[in-house]
């Protein structure tokens, strides 16, 4: 049996790591049977973060690299009819998302002082305050340490805010009209990426960027879409 080491969602936000959210996805789409396994300690996972899937003896950890072994060992191929220069779009516009976007949920999240609320139903729900606070704590300290290493936790809100609203143009401006970023069909651009901007949109607070996002009419039935196919299919 396989098992992907996640975390907890709330409604149709999958997971609250949108990695880990991604890798579900694709296992669906993979066709395959999976249980789930929340992880609490970080430390426990072989890179320190999630997701991580557990084929076998074999744990593997990232999520592209669960789409890779998803792709080796079972056929997966979400991007078979694409031509080389949308896999060459494919791959900036996902590295955009994964590597800077997504930070910018994390302190939608983590840092906007409006997010907490969300964190703390979402992912201590059934603890006692005093825990949860105690733990939130130090997420907020270990996400603040990483977003120092990677630059944008150098800025002020609005200057992080105002980066994201590019790349959330960028998305919507090449999806446009399409079902999906290459067409009728889901392409791992797709589940890559809908994860990300569904965690600013979904979400349930009613920050700067949550609401930029929201904006986007595009953006919002494009993860309705997904989530429906995917999700509830
Ligand atoms: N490149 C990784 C990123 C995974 C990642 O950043 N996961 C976050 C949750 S969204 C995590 O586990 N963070 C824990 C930590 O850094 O302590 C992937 O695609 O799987």
């Amino acid at each position: 049996m396989l098992k992907l080491f996640t975390l907890p969602g709330a409604g149709t936000i999958r997971s609250s790591s949108p990695f880990a959210w991604k890798a579900e996805a694709l296992l669906r789409l993979a066709g395959l049977n999976f249980e789930k396994e929340y992880v609490a300690d970080f430390s426990q996972m072989p890179k320190g973060k999630v997701p991580v899937l557990q084929d076998d003896n074999r744990l593997i950890a990232d999520s592209h690299f669960i789409a890779e072994h998803l792709q080796a060992k079972y056929g997966l191929n979400l991007d078979r009819t694409l031509s080389v220069e949308q896999k060459a779009i494919f791959h900036a516009l996902s590295r955009m998302a994964e590597e800077h976007l997504y930070w910018v949920g994390v302190y939608n999240r983590f840092i906007d002082p409006m997010g907490k609320p969300f964190i703390m139903k979402a992912m201590f729900d059934g603890m006692s305050t005093e825990q949860a606070e105690q733990i939130f704590a130090m997420l907020q300290t270990n996400v603040m340490n990483q977003m120092q290493g990677h630059g944008i936790g150098r800025h002020s809100l609005d200057e992080v805010y105002h980066f994201a609203f590019m790349d959330i143009d960028a998305i919507s401006d090449y999806l446009g009209e399409k079902n999906y970023l290459f067409g009728d069909e889901i392409a791992s651009a797709d589940v890559a990426i809908v994860p990300i901007i569904a965690s600013l949109i979904e979400t349930p607070i009613d920050t700067k960027i949550a609401r930029y996002a929201r904006s986007k009419a595009n953006l919002v039935a494009y993860v309705e879409r997904f989530d429906k196919a995917v999700f509830e299919e």
